[in-house]
């Protein structure tokens, strides 16, 4: 039995499916850096370029149909019209919060820009309000003064404390005269997030977000440890190894699973990287018997099974070890800046397996 490119085709779009989207409300006055701060955490031009979907009045909705990410912005939003964007967000939270979680908005930033040293009271009643519905992280951005940071994060939480949490971001560098502020504040903006964000849509969340390998790799472990917990129980009952093709579909989705986490985009060429990959477990290709073999020197006792049957603790073991493999090649590959080509990817995972790559 061989896996065709359509069924692994498949199988990518229903592991991607699986992900979700997650719902991102985006508030914050005019000119505060909302624009900004979306283009370098998510490096996704979603709300420049779409027209977007009115929603209320002020927000609008915005989301591609590729994107992990759908993003409620308050573009432009002027604290003068209070009353009817406070209503417009009671609205919209209101009629989306049905059974289905998937519907739900997951978690607000609410951006409060730095340099303007204060905050209206109209803010701190819509993030009260907010914070009553949905969790909310306070971004003061534009942040390159401590002492005013402090101020101003003092005033928030005194005047919304149900707050979660408050984050200081520079979301790109800024020059003045006397130098550079170096951008900062975006790896603990995810972290913070991350944690507030329903279990189920963490994954869409560190999918569609560009500053944190590290958020990425503790996420595509995850997914390895799924993945063979379910090939575990494919073999609670220890199959021949000519079978060892039954685990095979959990092992794709593992790795379309990675591949989604890890932001690599799921065309055509990747596909096929994949199955060159994952037959391994069947041996169907050249690259994968050699994938297999060297997967299996890796396995202490692994000798004694060719030829024999796979143990739940086997399959477990297979599923780990080619797993955290390519996520090592990934990580390796992104951190070093290796183009993430087909070719590269496989030469890499091989590399990684010869234990050329530590990770
Ligand atoms: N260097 C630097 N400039 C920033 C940063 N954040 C915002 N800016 C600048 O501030 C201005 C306003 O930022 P935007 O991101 O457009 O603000 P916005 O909140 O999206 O504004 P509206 O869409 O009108 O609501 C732009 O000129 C940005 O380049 C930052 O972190 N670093
Ligand atoms: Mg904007």
């Amino acid at each position: 039995m061989e896996y065709s490119f359509d069924d692994i085709r498949k199988k990518f779009t229903v592991v991607k499916e699986s992900f979700g989207k997650v719902n991102i409300l985006l508030l914050g006055k005019t000119g505060v850096g909302k624009s900004t701060l979306i283009n370098a955490f998510f490096q996704e031009d979603l709300a420049e370029t779409g027209i977007g979907r009115p929603v209320t009045q002020n927000v609008r909705e915005y989301t591609k149909e590729d994107s992990f990410l759908r993003l409620f912005d308050t573009k432009g939003m002027e604290l003068k019209d209070y009353k009817t964007i406070l209503q417009g967000l009671k609205e919209l939270i209101t009629s989306r919060n049905t059974e289905n979680e998937a519907d739900h908005i997951h978690l607000a930033w609410f951006c409060i820009q730095c340099e303007s040293k204060r905050v209206e009271d109209a803010e701190l009643n819509l993030i009260n309000e907010l914070a009553e519905r949905i969790p909310v992280v306070v971004i003061l951005t534009q942040c390159l003064s401590r002492k005013v940071a402090d101020q101003l994060e003092e005033v928030v939480l005194h005047g919304a404390p149900s707050v979660k949490k408050v984050v200081r971001v520079l979301a790109r560098d800024y020059e003045t005269d006397l130098g550079v502020h170096r951008a900062f504040g975006l790896d603990t903006l995810e972290e913070v997030s991350e944690q507030l964000i329903p279990e189920a849509f963490r994954k869409a969340f560190v999918s569609a977000q560009k500053v944190s390998l590290k958020a990425k790799k503790n996420r595509a472990d995850k997914v390895v440890l799924g993945a063979a917990s379910t090939a575990a129980g494919v073999c609670a009952v220890p199959i021949p190894l000519s079978d060892a093709i039954a685990i095979a579909p959990i092992q794709i989705s593992m790795l379309a699973g990675i591949n989604l986490v890890m932001g690599l985009k799921s065309t055509d060429d990747f596909l096929k990287s994949l199955v060159m990959i994952a037959g391994g477990v069947g041996g169907a290709t050249h690259v994968g018997r050699l994938v297999f073999s060297n997967i299996m020197k890796m396995i202490p006792g692994a000798g004694q099974i060719i030829g024999g049957i796979v143990s739940s603790t086997t399959a477990a073991a297979i599923t780990t070890a080619m797993g955290e493999a390519y996520i090592a090649a990934l990580v390796f590959m992104i951190a070093s800046g290796i183009d993430l080509t087909p070719e590269n990817i496989g030469n890499y995972f091989k590399k990684v397996l010869n234990k050329e790559i530590k990770d």
